[in-house]
């Protein structure tokens, strides 16, 4: 039985991978830690909560001791990082925290690894830290090209900045001592669970709520949009087959500009909930500093390697993602009135430590 270390699994992205594997593999063993800061929800996890292979653990990635005492326990064959402070915006205002979460807490799960897995001339067989990482390390392109894994790093926001140096830890692992390692960029996912200050789920909430929705800038700039679901596959294959010190791409030719996923978002919604949700919404703010242009990934490299390819189209991923929104509106609910930490604190009882 395989046991898996994943940070920040209570998360957007976390919390999909945790559910996803859960239900792929009957003989594997999770222990989520996460932080539970704003955008940690036990709520996402509701689905395992009886499942005796999920062991939630409250606790934070820059803590060594508790780190330590994980690995001990449970002596991990997998640790997957996902755990990190995730917003653009929030960066640009706050970028001590990034620092420290992304940058420090990374090293030190790093080390902690290091000092389990090492032995005196390698490492324990089938043993793998994989750091979730983003294509916005790569910074922006201009109208044409992708990014591919040797794209030059030229992150702009705190947040990518962090995630980059996170990734140079990483590799650095990698080079100087052998670690067994990947890195994961991924472009901007959208599903299930996504906390709603990220465009997609604020968009839909705002919707619903005849609310403003706020479009930076000229709404021109462009994300290559990829299902979370299609992203937990690419993980799960990247840790069993991915070759160790590589890092791969995960993304999908599916590009869009912000105004066109608004457009697309509000439309749906016109025609199938409220035809009060209209254009008339759209409010042009002002820009997000150092806004990049445009993301656009190149998977050529996992898919030859791996046989990874995105299967939902967005066309086809955007609606089930709007159904998913419509159909827990509770959850919404308990995230915007505040009390969503508080309504699922006891819905893990005993088990968080
Ligand atoms: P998220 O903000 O929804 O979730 C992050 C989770 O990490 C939360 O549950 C939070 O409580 C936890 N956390 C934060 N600080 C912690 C700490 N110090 N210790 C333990 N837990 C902590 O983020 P997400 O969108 O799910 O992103 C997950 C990962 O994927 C991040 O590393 C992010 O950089 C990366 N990523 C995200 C996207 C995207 O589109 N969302 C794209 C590419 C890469
Ligand atoms: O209200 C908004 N209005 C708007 O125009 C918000 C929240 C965003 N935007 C724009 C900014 C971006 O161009 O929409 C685009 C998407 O914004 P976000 O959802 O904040 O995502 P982004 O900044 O692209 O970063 C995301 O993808 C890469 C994740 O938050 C990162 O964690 C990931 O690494």
């Amino acid at each position: 039985m395989k046991t898996y270390l994943v940070t920040g699994g209570a998360g957007f992205i976390g919390s999909n991978f945790v559910l996803y594997m859960l239900k792929k593999y009957q003989d594997i063993r999770i222990i989520n830690l996460d932080k539970l800061t704003y955008a940690g929800n036990l709520e996402n996890l509701e689905e395992v909560k009886h499942n005796k292979n999920h062991i939630f653990v409250n606790g934070d990635i820059c803590d060594k001791e508790l780190i330590e005492d994980l690995f001990q326990k449970y002596d991990f064959d997998y640790v997957v990082n996902f755990a990190a402070e995730s917003h653009v915006d929030r960066s640009i205002k706050e970028p001590e925290i990034f620092a420290k979460t992304n940058i420090i807490g990374t090293v030190n799960l790093l080390n902690v690894a290091k000092e389990s897995w090492e032995t005196q001339d390698s490492w324990k067989e089938g043993k793998k830290f994989l750091q979730v990482s983003t294509d916005e390390v790569y910074g922006s392109l201009g109208d044409t090209g992708f990014f591919t894994e040797t794209t030059p790093l030229d992150p702009h926001s705190p947040y990518s900045s962090s995630k980059t140096s996170a990734d140079l830890m990483v590799k650095a692992y990698y080079d100087t001592f052998k670690m067994p390692i990947n890195i994961t960029r991924c472009s901007n996912n959208y599903g299930p669970f996504q906390f709603p200050e990220k465009l997609i789920p604020l968009l839909i909430n705002n919707c619903l709520n005849h609310k403003d929705i706020p479009v930076y800038g000229d709404g021109l700039n462009v994300r290559d949009w990829l299902y979370v679901e299609d992203h937990c596959k690419a993980i799960d294959m990247v840790i069993r087959e991915g070759r160790l010190g590589e890092v791969y791409n995960v993304g999908g030719h599916n590009e869009r500009t912000n105004i066109a996923i608004v457009k697309t978002v509000i439309d749906y919604l016109n025609k199938n909930v409220d035809s009060a949700i209209t254009e008339d919404l759209i409010k042009y703010v002002e820009d997000r500093k150092g806004h990049d242009r445009r993301y656009g990934i190149d998977p050529t490299k996992i898919k030859e390697e791996l046989g990874w390819y995105p299967e939902t189209v967005f066309e086809e991923g955007i609606v089930k993602t709007i159904k998913w929104y419509l159909d827990n509106k509770e959850w919404m609910e308990h995230i915007t009135s505040g009390d969503y930490q508080n309504y699922y604190k006891n819905m893990y009882g005993h088990e968080i430590s």
